[in-house]
């Protein structure tokens, strides 16, 4: 086991060393002779997330959370949340309940939140005097650019683009796997404004032995070791050569929030989140497939041949996830209602990866027979895609909708996907239950 895998939870780690808390929540040591949140380095980071002062802090207890923190309120490691499922506070990951996911561009506030460290403080200062993106490796000139050269050296552009948790759907493994416990909601679809990667490489020049980038970012790692990062993951070049990766800036029209990687992060879509690194600040080619944190072992990765449940996977029988797998959702009715008519309109999102959506299915039969959806294109490669149906029930009853995509490739979504180690890729069939009374 390695430590990254021990997390606690923030009241949990407060108790025990107020400390260590703090630098978890804040990425930084507190000064040893005063310890507790807000007497420590914290304070700092406190209040600029507060955007005010703190009157009495020397007054306030060692190894409290302070109430604004802990909650999930405007102020709170949450900010800027709305009716997300909290899995984990330390690091923080969030999901989206699948109705709350019903537009065609996720809100901020409902994009689902996956971090595998401390969120770093230039996160919430906003202070980036003393940032550069760094380009460097297999390339023929290093370059660095701060900021408002990047903004303004580049071309901008601005997509839709899905990003979803290569562990998305984890909670239905048997034997379960380790690891944050999602059930459909670590995907979200905003958009996303930057400089496309290969803009960035082309600049740099990609010397002919690069085959792969290494993204390396700064937020914490877990054991508060600075030393010791938390994620580095990279792609092959030609999907950072891909004209929809981009280095983000902006989310739905403003500047990266705290929690999805300001100042920026690589948007490598259709691919597992973890290819989207947040915090970014170095990208380095190399010539040889990136071996950083995550990128080895069972991480992001899954048996190269299927096995059977519970099965032990050697480390060579392990391939890289790239593209993820075809797979849809209804956002609309939410599950469990109450209907008091025979007709619905069932409304939903569809993706497929690398690759796009051309069928889309519901059944509301367990199965037995499909209607065709009404899908739409998306509106650019790599974004999800809309579908509408309409669902007439011959009965009052229980009834459950089923969704099933297809792809372009001619890959279905299935009703249940094998097992793999560490719950990866499963993209069965989102199910809904809808009470007819009427
Ligand atoms: N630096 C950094 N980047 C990161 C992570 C992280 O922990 N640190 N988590 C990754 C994972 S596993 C996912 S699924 C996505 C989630 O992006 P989001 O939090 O913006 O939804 O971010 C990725 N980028
Ligand atoms: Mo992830």
């Amino acid at each position: 086991m390695t430590n990254d895998k021990k997390e606690r939870g923030l009241y949990e780690l407060y108790a025990e060393d107020p400390e260590r808390a703090d630098y978890l929540v804040f990425g930084r040591r507190a000064n040893p002779n005063r310890r507790g949140f807000l007497k420590g380095a914290g304070l700092g980071a406190m209040g600029a997330m507060l955007g005010m002062a703190i009157p009495f802090h020397r007054n306030f207890p060692s190894g409290l959370i302070p109430a604004a923190m802990a909650e999930e309120t405007e102020l709170g490691l949450f900010a800027g949340k709305d009716g997300l499922t909290l899995l984990n506070d330390r690091p923080v990951n969030a999901e989206t309940p699948p109705h709350l996911l019903d537009d065609a561009v996720t809100p901020t506030s409902r994009h689902f939140v996956r971090n595998n460290g401390v969120v770093p403080e230039i996160a919430y200062t906003k202070d980036v005097s003393d940032w550069k993106l760094t380009i460097d490796g297999e390339v023929n000139n290093v370059l660095q650019f701060t900021l408002d050269e990047l903004k303004s050296k580049f071309k901008p552009v601005t997509l839709k683009l899905q990003v979803e948790c290569g562990g998305n759907g984890r909670a239905a493994f048997n034997p379960p796997a380790k690891g944050n416990q999602w059930t459909v909601g670590a995907i979200g679809n905003s958009e996303w404004t930057g400089v496309r990667y290969k803009d960035l490489l082309e600049a740099a020049g990609v010397k002919p032995s690069a085959i792969y980038t290494a993204h390396y970012s700064m937020d914490g790692h877990l054991s508060g070791d600075p030393n010791k990062l938390p994620i580095s993951r990279g792609v092959p070049i030609s999907k950072a050569m891909d004209p929809h990766s981009i280095i983000a800036y902006a989310m739905n029209g403003e500047d990266l929030p705290a929690l999805h990687g300001f100042p920026v992060r690589t948007i490598c879509p259709g691919w597992p989140g973890s290819t989207s690194q947040k915090w970014l600040q170095r990208i380095q080619l190399r010539d040889v497939v990136h071996d950083g944190p995550k990128m080895t072992g069972s991480s992001y990765r899954v048996p190269k041949f299927p096995v059977a449940p519970g099965t032990h996977v050697e480390n060579e029988d392990y391939k890289i996830i790239e593209s993820m797998p075809v797979k849809s959702l209804i956002t609309t009715p939410q599950t469990n209602q109450t209907i008091k008519t025979r007709t619905l309109k069932v409304h939903g999102h569809a993706w497929a990866g690398d690759n796009v959506v051309k069928r889309m299915d519901i059944s509301y039969d367990f199965g037995v027979t499909w209607i065709q959806a009404d899908l739409k294109a998306p509106p650019n490669p790599y974004s999800w895609q809309e579908w509408y149906a309409e669902v007439t029930f011959p009965t009052k009853g229980y009834y459950e909708i089923w969704a099933r995509a297809t792809d372009d490739k001619g890959n279905m979504q299935p009703f249940a996907v094998n097992w793999n180690p560490k719950g990866y890729l499963n993209n069965s069939m989102h199910r809904i239950a809808v009470m007819v009374d009427a």
